[in-house]
């Protein structure tokens, strides 16, 4: 028995070289996005990267096994109350038999690698959280996103961490970070954070082809576009909602694994859904770039 079971739409799609793109559990499940905002986001990706070409494979744990690709009728179980799985909760998940481990950045890479998935998609990746000179979190993302051969496209990182700290990590890891469509980081629901990225490549094939050139050398790289101006949030408006968001956090005690999805909760609730929203467009807009890129990966 195989470790990560492959649903057989992504086994047919690998076995004919044809586009794939992994995308996470987390954001859909009870931890990334309230209801029924969830269902929406996953239709959405998922109507996304199949728009572009591509086969969708939504990674989660379900009932103590790895997968990698779920039929339709699995959907509406990662959309209910899961425990988070980042890459070193994997055996764990797997060993104890969880029955809906909700898989992060981390362990969405760590699955698609291992079965030759190379585009992954998602909303923001986390980071270096403010403080982390202190408390010293971390996120496993970075690191997954050096190690893995995989392509993430994301809109930057969330805006409630330390982006400037964010992208040195990326840098001391090794992690190509390229712009597409912005010459700045963005900053997950708002268009940019105002930090300058190294490179920046709109057009789709040449893209394409510093993707190959980074998963030839092994490891991964980040993708990083903004959400559509149209859905984004104002950046005075979403800094102070993180704020109050982080406040609310630190006086509940909250900390680790629990952090990300509070203060994500808290910001929905700030913005009045205007942070929902603003999530919902640039996943979809994440899994149509993954789609496009997958495609021209395949191409090559
Ligand atoms: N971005 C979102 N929604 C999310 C997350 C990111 O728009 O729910 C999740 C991802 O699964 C990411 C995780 O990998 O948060 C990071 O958590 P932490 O900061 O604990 O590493
Ligand atoms: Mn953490």
């Amino acid at each position: 028995m195989s470790t990560v079971r492959v649903s057989p739409e992504v086994a047919d799609a690998l076995a004919d070289r044809r586009a794939v793109v992994a995308l996470e559990s987390t954001i859909f499940s009870n931890l990334g996005l309230p209801s029924p905002a969830n269902r929406e986001a996953l239709a959405r990706c998922i109507a996304a990267v199949r728009a572009a070409g591509a086969v969708p494979a939504v990674t989660a744990v379900l009932d103590g096994v790895a997968r990698v690709g779920l039929a339709e009728s699995e959907h509406d179980r990662i959309l209910g109350a899961a425990r988070k799985v980042a890459e070193r909760d994997l055996p764990v998940a797997i060993g104890e038999a969880w029955q809906f481990g909700a898989t992060t950045v981390s362990a969405s890479l760590a699955l698609a690698a291992r079965v030759g998935v190379h585009v992954f998609a998602t909303g923001g990746i986390g980071g270096v959280h403010r403080g982390a000179e202190v408390h010293g979190d971390v996120s496993a993302d970075l690191p997954a996103l050096a190690r893995h051969a995989v392509v993430t496209v994301s809109a930057g990182a969330k805006s409630f961490l330390d982006l400037p700290r964010t992208l040195e990590m990326l840098e001391t890891l090794g992690v190509p970070v390229v712009g597409v469509g912005c010459d700045e980081f963005p900053a997950f629901t708002v268009v940019s954070s105002g930090l300058r990225l190294g490179h920046r490549i709109d057009d789709r094939v040449a893209l394409a082809r510093v993707a190959h050139a980074r998963l030839q050398l092994g490891g991964g790289m980040l993708v990083c576009t903004p959400v559509p101006a149209a859905d984004a949030v104002d950046a005075t408006v979403m800094h102070s909602a993180i704020e109050r968001a982080l406040l609310s956090a630190t006086q509940q005690g909250v900390s680790g694994p629990a952090v990300t999805p509070i203060v994500l909760a808290e910001i929905a609730t700030e913005t009045g859904g205007e942070a929902v929203r603003a999530n919902l467009s640039l996943a979809e807009n994440n899994a149509a770039l993954a789609g496009e890129l997958a495609v021209q990966l395949r191409n090559l």
